[in-house]
């Protein structure tokens, strides 16, 4: 007989993600992925001067704003034809390569670690790091007091089969608490550049508009060298300790194995990428085709009267329902489900993020550093480049990339110019079109714009990694990515679906960007 698991709202990820899976016996047979809250920022976007986009569509979220700004950045610049100063590309690296790597250690601490280790450790702890003591004393205080255990914030949590090394647990908790001053300090480093933190308002449409003054660089690399080594070692062991504790999360979530990236870090002139753009089809690295994109809108909550295909800036002509009634979604007629629309790339549903760039970048052969850091922890953990189409291969590759991009933020601070311009201002191009492509924390992100006669936005679109990811089905019936990765998991205990939430979490979703 056929049952069904519902989470929603599914916790520690950010915004209003509803997962419905249809079991057949304790195997999932088939799941359904709804972002449940409409935005509209696309449309919110329209008839203001072009420039506004960098802000407004920062609001999309307040995890990865920078990403916003530095592709709407991007799609500005594309439609004015020019590309920013060599110094704004440098300091726009540093921003972004910042930012994203704050982001990796809030999702891995903050937000997944609690799947795999057991905080209830802490109560075996002798030694005398204040922070961990600090910790054994709010549990204990729980348990005497009533009984609610363990203490928030480390909610919520299920009967599973978490990590049973002690010294591993330990660490991990640690790294909780030693993170959120490290994050603290890569927010100071992106407002050194970026002017502010979160929602950076320095990077625009030809360059970064703070200047890279010797104090400014200076103080950057202060904070650099203070955060580089919990990075290098607490973070990546705690990470590796992780994955050696769950080897069997190398073969759970694997999805289609369809990888999309975008071209990420260029150097100072915009060229020779750090991180390959490209897709991985049937194992197979191939050269990225935009215009083999589209977004299809069969199982999405919105309606026109045109093609369900459309191709970037098409979606302007959906309108949204007027009125969801979710309780209700199981029998609408037309069987939408969800305001995520579903991108497709020559119509295969695509997995974009941290696995996907390291799957085409190593494919690829642009970076012997990262093929090279890769082969180690393959040798160290047994894996191959295809097991990092997994859960734990998405960790693994945010704790890849973060190093990498650490490496690479120390070479790029030191090719800045001070004196030089980072930013040169242009005229705002009417009747122009742009597209911007970036990497985001969580993968492929991309904007496009269109101006009318007088510069103002005529018609804007997001088309976001989660987006990707979480997308509904499409009008060939093929599912979305997560969806895909969800089938065929077997769920031990279906009031405790710590399986399911694995999966979702390791991509990483953001439901405020998805649905946008
Ligand atoms: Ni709201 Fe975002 C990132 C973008 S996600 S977090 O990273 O773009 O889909």
């Amino acid at each position: 007989m056929s049952t069904k698991i519902v989470i929603d709202p599914v916790t520690r990820v950010e915004g209003h993600l509803r997962v419905e899976t249809t079991m057949d016996g304790n195997r999932v047979q088939s799941a359904r992925c709804s972002g449940d809250m409409f935005r509209g920022l696309e449309k919110a976007l329209k008839g203001y001067d072009a420039r506004t986009a960098q802000q407004i569509t920062q609001r999309v979220c307040g995890v990865c704003p920078y990403a916003h700004a530095e592709t709407a950045a991007l799609a500005l610049e594309d439609a004015m034809g020019i590309r920013p100063e060599p110094n704004g590309q440098l300091l726009r690296n540093l921003t972004v390569g910042t930012y994203q790597i704050k982001d990796f250690l809030l999702h891995f601490y903050t937000l997944c670690a609690l799947d795999f280790i057991d905080i209830t450790a802490v109560l075996g702890y002798e030694g005398r790091d204040a922070g961990l003591q600090q910790v054994r004393g709010w549990v204990q205080q729980e348990l005497a007091n009533n009984k609610v255990f363990p203490a928030a914030p480390f909610l919520p949590r299920y009967e599973a089969d978490y990590c049973t090394d002690q010294a591993a647990n330990i660490s991990a908790i640690k790294g909780y608490l030693d993170a959120i001053p490290i994050m603290a300090d890569f927010h100071k480093m992106v407002a050194i550049f970026g002017g502010k933190s979160p929602h950076p308002v320095a990077i625009e449409a030809g360059g970064v508009t703070t200047p890279p003054t010797l104090d400014r660089i200076a103080h950057f690399r202060t904070l650099l060298a203070t955060c580089a080594p919990f990075v290098r070692e607490q973070y990546t062991q705690d990470v590796i300790a992780v994955a050696q504790a769950f080897p069997g999360y190398f073969r759970e979530g694997r999805g289609y194995g369809n990888m999309l990236s975008y071209p990420y870090l260029p150097d100072a002139n915009g060229d020779n990428f750090f991180f390959a753009g490209g897709v991985t089809i049937d194992g197979e690295y191939r050269a990225l085709e935009l215009d083999k994109i589209t977004e299809d809108h069969t199982y999405a909550y919105y309606y026109d009267n045109s093609s369900p295909l459309l191709r970037p800036l098409q979606t302007d002509t959906l309108r949204p329902l007027s009125s969801v009634d979710f309780q209700a979604q199981q029998s609408r007629s037309d069987g939408k489900y969800s305001w995520g629309r579903a991108p497709r790339y020559d119509g295969l549903p695509m997995e974009v993020g941290p696995a996907a760039r390291i799957i085409n970048t190593y494919k690829s052969g642009t970076n012997s550093e990262l093929n090279a850091l890769v082969n180690r922890f393959n040798r160290q953990l047994d894996i191959t480049i295809d097991d990092y189409a997994s859960v734990m291969g998405r960790h693994l590759s945010r704790a890849i990339l973060a190093n990498l991009t650490l490496n690479h933020m120390e070479r790029q601070l030191e090719m800045l110019q001070p004196g030089k311009p980072a930013f040169s201002e242009h005229p705002v191009p009417r009747n122009a079109r742009g597209v911007g492509i970036t990497e985001a924390t969580r993968g492929s992100l991309s904007h496009y714009i269109e101006t009318d006669s007088r510069g103002l936005i005529r018609n804007y679109e997001m088309i976001v990694p989660t987006t990707w990811n979480m997308s509904p089905r499409d009008g060939s019936g093929n599912q979305g990515p997560v969806e895909q990765m969800l089938q065929n998991t077997v769920v031990a205990d279906a009031a405790n679906p710590m399986e399911l939430a694995r999966i979702v979490r390791s991509t990483d979703p953001c439901i405020g960007c998805s649905v946008h």
